[in-house]
């Protein structure tokens, strides 16, 4: 058994992999500043249907499955926040059946970032918030492993928005160069398309110099946009379902365009449409994180995984939209609006992404058969979808 910390514990896929965690047996904590909850009374967000508090989804999970999550609540930009969960000495829990543990964590998952490119472009105010929580975070967790804890694996969720769409393909991490003559092996040149993306470069930046000075073992997840909303866990009770925005700010495309398709909203295809990225399903994230948790990096290893299952183009997205929400009854059309984002609309895009499969993930691709499984539970909220969330053009 397993010690595991989830820093981001309230997210979209922070929750997910807590419990998947604690299913399988692990002791889990997991800490949260409630962002994404705060945030969505200053902005035009919205979750499709309301999500119980982190305290009360552990208390649920504690009486479905006997299995306890431990909760704290609280912002990690403070670094002796982040340093008490790796002192051993103890913690004043939010919410824990025994208050007294001491024990430190042997894996910290890291998922407690601002995660939205939009949100990232609103004002200097939202540009500001996502370049200091980011950094401060991964700056505290850093820093408080080498001091106190440097056997802890670090699994750090960042982007193939670091990369963007360059016109070569893109390697798992690293490339080889060789220049006059001469060769060596770098990080992959990354060129991210939006403040938030950049962020995230700047924490691989910040955790390869942990690794190259201190010794660190970090595992570091260059994950494409991620759609879904039920795992195994939240089947066995619904106040376990995760947070699931549809918004133009926290919503991921696929997400946006079912809950669109159900809404009898054109779907908002930005600019020509041409534009590839690289998506996976809730469930795999879960199962890609979990795999980097059994197979360790070393001690003075950046272990970079691109963590998608497949490309699709967005037009790809929003006709797979169509056919699959026609089969329940809904008549879709497929509107291109002029794009907010500042991107190629039409690129090549052949990133490599063996990694993690060869670790043993099994995919699970996007098919109308899983699009019309999430339709459905989207269907259930339908009255509750509120049209002026949906787009308002935030630009960069
Ligand atoms: N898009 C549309 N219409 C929409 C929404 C998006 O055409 O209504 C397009 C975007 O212009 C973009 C693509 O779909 O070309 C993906 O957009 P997205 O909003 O789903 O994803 P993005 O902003 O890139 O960010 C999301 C997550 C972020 C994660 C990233 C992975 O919010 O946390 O890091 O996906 S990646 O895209 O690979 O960088």
């Amino acid at each position: 058994m397993s010690n595991i910390l989830i820093l981001g514990g309230d997210g979209y896929l922070g929750w997910p992999a807590a419990m998947y965690f604690s299913n399988r047996g692990h002791k889990v904590t997991v800490v949260d500043n409630y962002f994404r909850r705060h945030v969505g009374d200053h902005i035009n967000a919205a979750m499709l249907y309301p999500v119980p508090t982190l305290i009360e989804r552990a208390k649920i999970w504690y009486k479905e499955t006997g299995y306890e999550i431990r909760v704290i609540i609280g912002d990690l930009t403070d670094p002796e926040l982040m340093r008490s969960l790796f002192s051993g000495q103890d913690i004043n829990y939010d919410w824990s059946i025994n208050n007294s543990y001491t024990d430190i964590p042997d894996t910290v998952i890291h998922y407690a970032e601002q995660p939205s490119a939009p949100y990232s472009l609103m004002n200097y105010k939202t540009a500001n918030f996502t370049i200091t929580n980011n950094l401060l975070v991964t700056n505290n967790l850093l820093f408080a492993i080498r001091d106190l804890a440097p056997d802890v694996h670090i699994i750090k969720l960042g982007t193939m928005g670091e990369y963007g769409t360059p016109n070569i393909d893109i390697e798992e991490g690293w490339i080889n160069i060789e220049s006059k003559g001469r060769k060596d092996k770098f990080l992959f040149p990354r060129q991210a398309g939006s403040l938030y993306h950049t962020t995230k470069i700047m924490d691989t930046d910040l955790m390869w110099f942990g690794v190259r000075m201190w010794d660190l073992k970090v595992t570091d997840l260059m994950q494409g946009p991620v759609y879904g909303i039920e795992t195994e866990e939240s089947k066995i009770n619904n106040g376990l379902r995760t947070i699931f925005n549809y918004d133009e700010i926290f919503g991921t495309v696929i997400n946006r365009f079912i809950t669109q398709a159900v809404a009898d909203y054109p779907l908002t295809v930005y600019g020509k449409g041409g534009q590839s990225r690289g998506y996976l399903n809730l469930e795999d994230s879960l199962q890609c994180a979990y795999i980097s948790f059994e197979n360790q990096a070393e001690s003075g290893e950046l272990r970079i995984f691109n963590q998608i299952m497949e490309t699709f183009t967005v037009n790809e997205l929003a006709e797979l939209t169509q056919e699959s929400a026609f089969e329940l009854g809904f008549d879709v059309v497929i509107n291109h609006i002029e794009n907010p984002r500042e991107e190629q609309e039409e690129h090549y895009y052949n990133p490599v992404y063996k990694g993690l499969t060869d670790l043993g993930v099994k995919p699970h691709l996007l098919s109308k058969q899983s699009m019309i499984d999430m339709i459905k539970i989207v269907k259930k909220f339908k009255s509750d979808i509120n049209q002026d969330v949906i787009f308002n053009g935030v630009k960069w």
